[in-house]
Formats: structure tokens, sequence, C-alpha cells
């Protein structure tokens, strides 16, 4: 089945991972900055974690999916400078400590070294296509944090999704189980960040 057709597969999952109140306060500009704080500090740990689970994938996946998790690879590493050069704006920090669902989203992308090359293709386009739709839903976003909604927003990020989704479904695979799993971690990523900042 196409990767698309799991999003109608889990609606309520779905909907509370891309229309979460943090991003609708990014959107209104009544997020607290605490919390906006650390989610961008904890974001800085998950993307580090992601450039190593997907240059490892790079590593073992097939042909055809090769150029655009190549082309994902550079992109997380520019990530990383764009992060350290907001953190610097912004004061703070970036040698924190994970918080739990951090931690937890990182073993989540460990055990899925071990998983078959199909359905960690899978988990990566999700992974990518939830934080596509997420920022989408903040659209414009207040101006204090416009810069971050359209990072995640420019047809250069949605065109890469599409690759991704692409790769996934050339390489076939069941997706629902690593689908729900990865959603439920990004849900938890951003409950965090409400949490942990107040
Ligand atoms: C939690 N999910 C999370 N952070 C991100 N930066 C992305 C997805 C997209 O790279």
């Amino acid at each position: 089945m196409p990767v698309a057709e799991l999003l109608p597969a889990f609606p309520d999952a779905w909907r509370a991972a891309t229309r979460h109140p943090f991003l609708m306060a990014v959107r209104d500009g009544t997020v607290d900055p605490a919390q906006f704080d650390t989610w961008l500090t904890q974001d800085a740990l998950f993307v580090a974690d992601l450039l190593r689970f997907q240059a490892r994938l790079l590593g073992r996946a097939p042909r055809a999916a090769q150029a655009v998790l190549a082309a994902g690879c550079v992109a997380l590493v520019d990530e990383l400078a764009w992060f350290e050069e907001q953190a610097a704006h912004r004061g703070l920090d970036l040698h924190t400590a994970p918080l739990p669902a951090t931690a937890a989203y990182g073993e989540l992308l460990e055990r899925l070294d071990r998983a078959d090359v199909p359905t960690a293709l899978i988990a990566l386009w999700t992974i990518e296509r939830t934080y596509l739709d997420a920022w989408s839903a903040a659209l414009p976003g207040a101006p204090a944090y416009r810069e971050f909604v359209e990072h995640w927003t420019v047809p250069g990020f949605a065109g890469y999704v599409t690759g991704l989704e692409a790769a996934a479904d050339a390489a076939g695979g069941d997706g629902a189980g690593v689908f729900a799993e990865v959603v439920a971690a990004e849900i938890a990523f951003w409950d965090t960040a409400v949490e942990a900042g107040r």
C-alpha cells in the first residue's frame, strides 16, 4: 500500500501530531518563549540523532534511494549549523541533556537501524512528512517565529518529502506499525516541549 494511504488510516494520531497546540501557538504568536526554546534545543539533539540514522540507512539503501538519502544527509548537516546559529541568536546552550521524549525518539531511531530497509524508509518519510504538515499548519507564523515556519514549509523541503515518499513506495514494505510508532514519538516530542517549558 502506498505510504500516503497511512495518513487517513490513522486520522486521530495524524491530527494530534500535525495540529498540535504548540504549533497553533507558534502560528498565533502566543507560544511561551521558554517552551519554544525547549523545543529548539531538543530538536537540535534530535537532528543529530536523525543524521546518524540516515547516514547508516544510506549505506544499506537500494541504488534508487541513494540520491534522495544523500541529499538529505547534506541538508541535515546544514540544518545543524542553522540550529547553532538560531541557538546563539537566542542565547541558548545546545549542550543540554535530552529530555525523555528526545531520548526515546533517539532509541527508536537506533532500533530502526536493525529494521529492514523498507521499514526504515517508511519511518524516515513519516518523520519528515509529519514535520512538513505540522509546520504547514502554523503558516504563515507569527513574525517572531516566521523564519522557523518557513524553514519547514519551503518548496525544497516539500520536494524532499515527495522524494522520500517515492523511495519508500518503491521499496514496498508494510508500514502501518512503524508509521504509528513514529507519529506517537512526534506527538510526545511536542508534548514535552510544552510541559518542560512550563
Ligand atoms: C521531532 N521530527 C522532529 N524534528 C525534526 N527536525 C523533524 C522531524 C524533521 O527533520
